[in-house]
């Protein structure tokens, strides 16, 4: 089969995610056309069964706003009749699964009928998507797509509270590719031994909560050796540094920025932290998981889904920093306790498996094609 999929090209989770799906369908003999305005970060073209279609934007000085929705559906108009697409999968409702809806519409004039696929992934629907300015197209959107995905149990239950929906969601969670969070660490060459290392990946937005992971981190410190790392990039970052600074534990936190390489992170890791304020699955998290590294996080959203309490980790209420630095000092004091939430957490990460979830997308096209 022949599939399109429209993804943020970014290190944001939709995209890993669409990214990672695309992958391993072309792994399967599918042909995948990415179609989007850059290369996705994770992304290795090095399989003929993979392809990548930049949409370029052209600006002009009337527009305030470049319409790149109205670029990406005649991209997809011209991709789908070119290479003979069968069918779009589109990540993240704005304003892809719009655009896929737009392609479908101007396709059916030429007499070529492509379903699109759409998979909600939570700031969609919960915080971008509800808003007065986007709802009704995105409601739209929804309803009129031929087949609807969210990624848990909880962001489709927002979905249906904050759209009038009448259309099925099927909940398909997120998957992990456990073989690439199986390597050897070397970090205890770069750390002592006794050092504990306490990782955050996330996009530093508001809603990371990242100056939390900043309050915990100083609370473990205290009473614990240890260096954080702090993955990713984002408006928040500023102010992460800032109070690191004040409160003079900067030395002993490491700023990567953007990277591609989590998984080494992870693989020296002894503590995952997750302080969201929303959060409709938590993918950092269970990639965390698959390193056999267990997860301090707030109870909210998809992430009881994923990380379950006193089992693969800890849950809080959002803001309690207090118990959070509680729950990551009982998971790191002592080594019996510790190592039984690391082998939980993988166990629960192997629920995940990407060979068991990719299969249920699959029938998924197959019924619409
Ligand atoms: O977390 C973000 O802000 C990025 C966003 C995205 O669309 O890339 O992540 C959402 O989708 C991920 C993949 O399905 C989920 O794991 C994240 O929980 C979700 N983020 C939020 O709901 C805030």
């Amino acid at each position: 089969m022949i599939i399109g999929i429209v993804c943020y090209p970014t290190f944001g989770g939709s995209g890993v995610l669409a990214t990672e799906l695309g992958v391993e369908l072309s792994k399967k003999g599918y042909e995948i056309h990415f179609i989007t305005y850059n290369q996705p970060v994770r992304l290795e073209l090095f399989s003929n069964k993979v392809h990548f279609h930049e949409v370029a934007v052209p600006n002009y000085p009337l527009f305030n706003y470049p319409p790149y929705e109205l670029a990406l559906s005649s991209r997809l108009v011209e991709v789908v009749e070119k290479y003979n697409i069968e069918l779009l999968h589109v990540h993240y409702a704005i304003p892809h699964a719009y655009s896929a809806l737009m392609a479908k519409q101007m396709l059916k004039a030429k007499k070529i009928n492509i379903p699109v696929v759409t998979t909600l992934h939570g700031t969609d629907i919960t915080l971008v998507g509800s808003n007065p300015s986007y709802k009704i197209a995105v409601e739209h959107s929804i309803n009129n797509s031929d087949s609807v995905t969210a990624v848990s149990e909880s962001l489709k239950k927002d979905t249906l509270s904050l759209f009038n929906i009448n259309k099925s969601i099927k909940v398909i969670p997120n998957f992990v590719n456990l073989e690439k969070y199986l390597i050897k660490s070397s970090s205890k060459e770069i750390f002592s031994k006794k050092t504990k290392i306490i990782t955050h990946v996330s996009n530093f937005r508001k809603v990371k909560r990242v100056i939390d992971v900043i309050k915990i981190f100083d609370g473990i410190q205290k009473i614990i050796p240890s260096k954080l790392m702090m993955i990713g990039d984002g408006p928040e970052k500023v102010n992460a540094e800032k109070l690191a600074r004040k409160l003079g534990i900067k030395n002993k936190i490491v700023f990567f920025g953007n990277s591609n390489e989590t998984n080494k992170i992870l693989s020296f890791s002894d503590l995952f932290l997750l302080p969201s304020e929303i959060e409709s699955f938590g993918l950092s998290a269970l990639e965390a998981m698959a390193a056999r590294v267990p997860v301090v996080s707030s109870n909210t959203g998809g992430i009881p889904e994923v990380n379950i309490d006193n089992f693969s980790g800890l849950l809080s209420d959002i803001g309690d920093i207090k118990k959070m630095i509680e729950d990551s000092l009982h998971i790191l004091s002592n080594d019996n306790i510790h190592n039984k939430f690391k082998t939980n957490a993988r166990n629960r990460a192997k629920d995940f498996d990407i060979h068991n979830i990719v299969p249920i997308y699959e029938s998924i096209y197959n019924s619409l094609t």
